[in-house]
C-alpha cells in the first residue's frame, strides 16, 4: 500500500556482479552479502524519503544480457536509471553504453541517470585510475554525475540516491514525471535536440 504519497521507482542497471543488488540491499536495508546470487528476474524493495512523503523502489535487474528483455517493459515506468559498473572491471563500464540507447528508446525523456562506479574499498583500487578517469569522461560527455561507491562500506550509496531524488523532484514540480502512470514516455525521440534541466544525458542519444 502507498498511502497516498508519491510512488518514484529507481532501476538499477549494469553487467553481472558489478553490485546492482547489493545497492538495493544497502539502501532499502543497510546490509551486505558477500555471497553472490544471481538475479534471473526483476526485483525490488522500497524505503521512505522525506518523512514519508515519497516512497522509493529500487528496481533490480538482472545483468545477464539474455534475461534483460524482463525488465525492458518497467523501463517506461522510472523516473530514474542508476548505471552501475565494477571499478574492478573495465569492460563494465563499456557494457552501459549498450544500455543508453536501450533507456533511449524504452524511458521517459524526462527520467534521470546517474552514472556509479561500485566497490570503491577494493584493495588495490589505486591500479584502477584509468576506469574512474574514463568514467568520469564518460559522465560528462552524457552530462550526468558520477559516483564512486561501496555496498560494502556503504559510502556514497545514501548521496547517490540523494542527488537522484533532487533531480527527480525537479521534474515532478515542472508536471514531467509523475502526472499519471504510463505518462513518462511521451517520445524521448520527438525533439532530439531536448535540453534536460537536472543534467540528463538524452539528447545524445
Ligand atoms: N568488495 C566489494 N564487494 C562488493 C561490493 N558490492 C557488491 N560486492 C560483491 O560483489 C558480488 C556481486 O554483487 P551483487 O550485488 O550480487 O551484483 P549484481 O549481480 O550486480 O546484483 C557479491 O559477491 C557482492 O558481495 C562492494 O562495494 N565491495
Ligand atoms: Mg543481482
Amino acid at each position: 500500500m502507498s498511502n497516498g504519497q508519491q510512488v518514484i521507482k529507481y532501476i538499477l542497471i549494469g553487467s553481472n556482479r558489478v553490485g546492482k543488488s547489493s545497492f538495493m540491499q544497502r539502501f532499502c536495508d543497510n546490509n551486505f552479502n558477500l555471497n553472490y546470487e544471481e538475479s534471473k528476474g526483476v526485483d525490488f524493495k522500497s524505503k521512505m524519503y522525506d518523512d514519508g512523503k515519497y516512497k522509493l523502489c529500487i528496481f533490480d535487474t538482472p545483468g545477464d544480457i539474455k534475461l534483460r528483455f524482463a525488465s525492458y517493459g518497467f523501463y517506461k515506468f522510472a523516473f530514474g536509471f542508476i548505471l552501475i559498473f565494477d571499478l574492478t572491471r573495465p569492460q563494465t563500464l563499456k557494457d552501459l553504453r549498450d544500455d543508453f540507447s536501450q533507456i533511449a528508446s524504452q524511458s521517459s525523456q524526462y527520467a534521470q541517470l546517474i552514472l556509479v562506479g561500485n566497490k570503491s574499498d577494493s584493495e588495490d583500487i589505486n591500479d584502477y585510475r584509468e576506469i574512474q578517469e574514463e568514467a568520469q569522461k564518460m559522465a560528462n560527455e552524457l552530462h550526468i554525475t558520477y559516483y564512486e561507491i561501496s555496498c560494502l562500506t556503504g559510502q556514497n550509496v545514501d548521496l547517490v540516491i540523494e542527488d537522484l531524488t533532487k533531480r527527480v523532484l525537479v521534474q515532478m514540480g515542472n508536471g514531467h514525471l509523475g502526472k499519471r502512470p504510463g505518462d513518462q514516455v511521451q517520445n524521448r525521440h520527438k525533439d532530439e535536440n531536448i535540453k534536460h534541466e537536472g543534467g540528463c544525458c538524452c539528447q545524445i542519444f
